[in-house]
Parts: structure tokens; sequence; C-alpha cells
């Protein structure tokens, strides 16, 4: 061989080799994602009282992270945080919002679905999604949009907002399910309308009663936040929220299953109105909210069974987690507090949805990907906020400074390839608390210490508050007089931090 032949074959080889290396894994992601499901809800992290095995499952072929973090206390900031990698506080208006608020992610930006589709993924969003749609004054018998379409979605299937906000409708891309243009759709947050039963006028019609809030719009028996009058060929019905969401998901994974494909699958479950269908009831003691996460679980199965039945199971990154903590009475009386017994819906953690102890955000997390995760268990500290810049590098994208700011390349710990994850992480509630290693501050906050109507343990304290979560996980014991200085670097790291 001439010595130019020579030097060619290995300059082509070098670059073979190269590009083999370089080339970005593309395995299909089902980021599937309940609503409050706390730490302890699940039979693989204690629950005794309810018995999720395909939950279980994906746990037992995958790495299971007992330091996973939602990036919020409740659900419109954590899902803000999760598709922008920007923590919720940096922008207004991020809070828990009604069904007829304006989209709050600028169309066009970088997020956390827009850069899997530059990565050539097909990306669908199935289920919740209480970000907002429109422009604040939509109206839904046109085109309803801007939505998941135009911040990166490929196609959608939503509830706009919550199960217990109006309106009772899904919205599949710009268009609400099943209207009869002869019955348009009309929603307001402030006054009834003339004629349409509320829980408050008609409780005799309910059949699940509102513990607090809850008595405006009565549709299919169950009174709601907000009030609408028309649409009624296209108003859900609770007890089907599983099967329909489901449905949608198994579908998109079948339309899609030739090439990568990213689902974002939000499960209606276990918020609240809980009303499974009647083939779930009675599954478990605890009445709904037990029956719920054992709908929660089939739900899980059916996507599961079907990257299965696909042969698609090995290649895909499967994520599992909530959006938030778990709480028990969220405004119905569905025998969630009578009928608890002695399961522990946050675990072993303090606090749940709401509260500013870990319970709020220390969610299940689990990471399957057989090809490559060695199942186990981790304990580094991850937030859904690193999602986008992990996946990012997952697939060989860049992402723009300034675009993702929060989100950190937490890859090598998701995959269980290294035991560190995040340095430190944010926790936002009513305010901030910061975890750094094993220490947790609670910055001081005015307001009462446990809320009333959902009987949650808000971790106000006009004191800052220090736990040594090493020593004591259930953050019992303020040792801030004995560490000041671990205290004041908190301090500054916080305010470094929110003002970066
Ligand atoms: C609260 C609701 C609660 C739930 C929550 C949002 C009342 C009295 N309570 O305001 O039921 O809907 O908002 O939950 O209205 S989340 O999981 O979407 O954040
Ligand atoms: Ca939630």
């Amino acid at each position: 061989m001439s010595r130019f032949l020579l030097i060619s074959a290995l300059h082509l080889a070098a670059s073979v080799v190269s590009l083999g290396a370089a080339e970005p894994a593309r395995p299909n992601i089902v980021l599937i994602y309940a609503d409050d499901l706390g730490y302890g809800d699940i039979s693989c992290q204690g629950a005794t009282r309810v018995s999720t095995p395909n939950i279980d499952r994906l746990a037992k072929e995958g790495l299971r992270f007992t330091d996973g973090h939602s990036s919020s206390a409740t659900c419109t900031p954590s899902r803000f945080s999760m598709l922008t990698g920007e923590y919720a506080f940096r922008q207004k208006g991020t809070g828990v919002l009604p069904g007829d608020a304006g989209l709050i992610i600028k169309p066009g930006r970088t997020t956390l679905p827009s850069i899997l589709q530059k990565a050539g993924y097909k990306t669908g969003v199935v289920g919740k999604w209480h970000l907002g749609l429109g422009e604040g004054n939509v109206d839904w018998n046109q085109d309803v949009k801007p939505g998941p379409l135009e911040i990166g979605f490929d196609s959608s299937y939503i509830m706009a907002a919550t199960g217990d906000r109006v309106p009772c409708v899904y919205v599949k891309d710009h268009k609400v399910v099943g209207l009869d243009p002869s019955d348009p759709i009309k929603v307001s947050y402030k006054t009834p309308f003339p004629g349409e039963p509320t829980g408050k006028a008609n409780p005799e019609m309910l059949k699940m009663h509102p513990s607090h809030g809850h008595d405006m719009a009565l549709i299919n028996g169950i009174s709601r936040i907000g009030y609408m009058t028309g649409g009624k060929s296209a108003r859900w019905v609770d007890e089907d929220f599983a099967d329909v969401i489901t449905r949608e998901a198994v579908s998109f994974i079948e339309q899609n299953k030739a090439q990568p494909f990213f689902l974002f699958f939000a499960t209606h479950d276990i918020h609240v109105p809980r009303v499974p269908h009647p083939r779930f009831v009675g599954k478990t003691p605890m009445g709904p909210r037990g029956d719920a996460i054992a709908q929660l679980d089939w739900s899980v199965g059916e996507v599961l069974a079907t990257l299965d039945r696909l042969k698609l199971a090995e290649n895909t990154l499967v994520i599992f987690s909530s959006d938030n903590g778990p709480v028990v009475d969220d405004g119905y009386k569905d025998d969630a507090v009578t009928k608890l017994g002695d399961h522990k819906p946050a675990g072993p953690w303090r606090g749940g949805k709401y509260s500013r102890f870990e319970g709020a955000t220390r969610v299940p997390f689990i990471v399957r990907w057989p090809t490559k995760v060695k199942p186990g268990t981790s304990d580094a500290l991850v937030c859904q906020v690193d999602l986008s810049a992990s996946l990012a590098a997952l697939t060989g994208q860049t992402v723009a400074k300034g675009d993702a700011p929060d989100s950190l390349n937490v890859l090598p710990a998701l995959l269980g390839e290294s035991k560190e994850g995040r340095d430190h992480l944010v926790e936002h509630a009513a305010s901030l608390s910061l975890r750094k290693g094993t220490w947790k501050l609670i910055t001081p906050a005015q307001g009462p210490k446990v809320s009333k109507n959902t009987n949650t343990e808000t971790g106000a304290d006009p004191q800052a508050q220090l736990f040594d979560l090493a020593k004591d996980p259930g953050e019992t014991t303020n040792v801030a007089r004995s560490h000041p200085d671990v205290e004041l670097e908190m301090k500054a790291m916080i305010q470094k931090v929110v003002s970066e």
C-alpha cells in the first residue's frame, strides 16, 4: 500500500471512530409525570395499603432515586421549570394557574421538547397541561393557541388545567375535542352563568362534595373551580380520564415507533377530584385516593406493555416522577383522610404538597433504560429542572447560554454512571429553601404552621431553620444556632442563585 493510501486509510478509520464516538444516543424518551403522588405512595417506597406492581417493575429494572425532586411544591411552577430549565421563581405569574390563563412559556423559547425536536425526535404531550393556553382571552370555540404546539410539541392531547378546573374538556392540538359549534363554550373565573348549576346552589346534584373551595361549575356530579356553560358534547367524564389519556399515550407511541420519539405523559391521577373508573373502585382500603394510585399504576403498566409489544422497551428511556408531593384533603370529601390508616403519603419526609419541608418536592423519581442503565438505587441529588440540559447532552444538542439557565447536565447521575448529582438545589414553595449536600435551609417566612384546609405543615417560621438530613431526615431539629457558619454560607448561596 502506498504511503498516501495508508495515511488516507488511517484518516478514514480515525474519522469513522470519532464519528462513532460522537454519535449521540437517540433512545425514545417517555416521561411519565404523575400528579400529587408522594414519595411514600408507591409500594417500592414503603406503601403497603396500595400495591403498584408496574411502577415497582420500573424501579426493579431501573434506577430509583432517593433524592430526586420536582422543582416546586405545586404543579404549574414544577411543569414550567421542567419544560424550560429555569427556576420558576425567576418568572412572575408561574403560580398555580386558573383554567383560562394564557400560556406562560413564550413561544419560540428553547424548551425540553424543542431541544428534542431539534435532535430529530417526534414530540408529544398527553394529559394534564396547566401551563396556560392562548394569550389570556382564549376563545375555546376557535383555534386554541398558542399552546404546546408553539413551544416544541408536534402533537398534544391535553386538559387545559386540572380536573378540578373549568373548562372540563380535552384539547387536541388546537381544537376542543367533540365540540358542537351550535353549543359554544364560555368560561369565567368570576361570574356564574345564569341557569347553570353550581355546587353551592345545587348540592343535591353532587356525587362528591367539596371540603373547601370547588363549589362552582357542577359537571358530571362534581363541582369545580370556575364557571362554564355550553360545550355539552365535549365535556369529559372523570371516571374515564385514565382510559382516555392512556389510550392517547399508547396511540402516540404506536404512531411514532419508527423514529425516535419523546412522549410527555402527564397523568391526571392522583389529583383531585379523585374519581377512578369503577373497575378500580375498592381496589385499596384507602378509598378514592388509594384507588387512584392503583389506576395510575395501571396506566403505567399499559405504557410499559406497549413498549414491550412494539419491542421498543430496550432502547426507551423511561422517566417516572411526580409534579409535587402528596396532599390528602385537597378540597373534596373523598374519604382520603378517614381511610388513610397508617399509610404515609410522603414516606419518611416531612410535609407534602404546598410545604417547605422535603415532602413537597422529594418525589418518586425512577429512570429505566435497559441497554444503558444498571438497575439499583441512587442517592444523587437530581431535579426535574435538570432534564433539559441532561437530555440535550444525551442527544448531542447544545443549549445556548441563557437558555435553560438553571438546568444542569446530571446525565451521568441519571444513567447511574456517577453517584454525584447537583451540588445544591433551590426548593420552591411559597418561599425558597436550599439543599446543599445533606443540609437543608428554610428561609424565614411568616404565616401559619399548618394550612387549616389541607392540614399541611407549611414549614413557615419567622426564624431560619437548618436541618442536617443525614442525621435528621424528618426535619425535626433546627440546628441553625449551633451551625451559624453553615446557615450564613447557605443564605449567601441562595442570594447568589436568586441574583444570577
Ligand atoms: C388549589 C386547589 C387544589 C388544587 C391546587 C392545584 C382549592 C381550594 N384548592 O388552589 O384543589 O387544585 O390548587 O394543584 O381551590 S396542582 O397540583 O395543580 O398544583
Ligand atoms: Ca400537582
